[in-house]
């Protein structure tokens, strides 16, 4: 049921809608009306029953003076999360945390960023190692990420960078990087197996920060992680995960499992300018525990990566456009 109510102040109308319709009532919106000469009177429309889907698609286009009292904006943080393929009982449980009103998009969106920043870790674990390992499934941007990472580090804070490509596995695999290093006219070496890369370590005595590709192999080949797990470590590389934002939930708890073995030690979340839903990252954060890193969000290297933060992940779950 829904219905409208007018008073000479919001507060005076949000009780008699209370009176009206119960304290479960939800304000859908409110209006100020002007009046020649005279004061104010301000309008809300009010509804009982379920929050309604749609609120969550009407509240990206805030409406002014949206009133949630706390229940009400815990329910709507949860749908938020779900729609965003977040699993139904983290969704419930991130979302039982807030207990304050809301009353725009604005206090929704600082609740999502407060949440986000208490549950999840955020930073770079692996900022200041030397050997850096970027492991993930097939396709999800390592290369990719790794150039604009080594190019940032370059440019930026001039280190002396140099990259390994351990992707000596696929015809023509370490091209890509093998390029890129011509192109910043940095180091490069392909390394097949741990004698190799223990070498080509050696060769790189002088780099501030060595970067060592993967190659995204088959969910169906246990036995390649394993090796190139051990491989690594015996390397001493510390090591990012790279998942792809558009990767759903369920299949994202198998790639998890699937990298533990890597000990990876920070996330990095590639495509968030591609994805509809945006919840990987979170997922993969609660269900690790390791801290988000960095964000993703195209192709140009070395331009679209960013610090991940609370901010930016909450406006990605409001569904708010990637801006670059
Ligand atoms: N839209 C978008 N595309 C990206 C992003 N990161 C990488 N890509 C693209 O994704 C494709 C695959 O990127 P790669 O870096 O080759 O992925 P990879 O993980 O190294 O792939 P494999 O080595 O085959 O496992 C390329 O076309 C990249 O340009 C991103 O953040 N957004
Ligand atoms: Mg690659």
């Amino acid at each position: 049921m829904e219905a409208i109510f007018v008073a000479d102040s919001v507060d005076d109308a949000v009780n008699l809608a209370k009176r009206a319709l119960g304290s479960e009532a939800l304000i859908v919106s409110s209006r100020r009306i002007e009046r020649e000469g005279r004061k104010p009177r301000f309008e809300i429309r009010a509804a009982t029953g379920e929050v309604d889907p749609t609120i969550a698609r009407e509240l990206r286009e805030d409406p002014p003076g949206l009133l949630l009292d706390a229940p009400r904006a815990a329910t709507l943080l949860e749908r938020l999360l779900r729609d965003n393929d977040v699993p139904a009982e983290d969704a419930r449980d991130l979302a039982l945390q807030e207990r304050r009103a809301s009353r725009s998009l604005a206090d929704v969106r600082s609740a999502m960023i407060r949440i986000l920043r208490e549950r999840v870790g955020w930073g770079d674990r692996t900022a200041s190692a030397r050997v850096v390992a970027v492991v993930g499934p097939t396709g999800v941007g390592k290369t990719t990420t790794i150039a604009k990472l080594a190019a940032r580090d370059a440019l930026v804070h001039g280190r002396r960078v140099a990259l390994i490509s351990a992707d000596d596995y696929r015809l023509g695999g370490a091209d890509q990087l093998a390029r890129f290093a011509e192109l910043m006219d940095v180091p490069f070496a392909v390394a097949s197996d741990p004698a190799s890369l223990v070498a080509a370590l050696s060769r790189f005595m002088l780099a501030d920060r060595i970067y060592i590709d993967t190659a995204g192999r088959s969910p169906r080949s246990p036995g390649a992680h394993a090796q190139l797990a051990a491989m690594l470590s015996s390397a001493g590389a510390a090591t990012l995960l790279c998942i792809s934002a558009a990767t759903r939930s369920q299949e994202l708890l198998t790639i998890l499992g699937q990298h533990a073995s890597f000990e990876p030690q920070a996330i990095v979340t590639t495509k968030l300018d591609e994805a509809e839903l945006v919840g990987a990252p979170l997922v993969a954060a609660l269900r690790t525990s390791l801290p988000l890193a960095h964000f993703a969000t195209g192709q140009r290297v070395p331009e679209d990566i960013e610090a991940a933060s609370p901010e930016r992940l909450a406006s990605l779950l409001l569904g708010e456009q990637v801006t670059r």
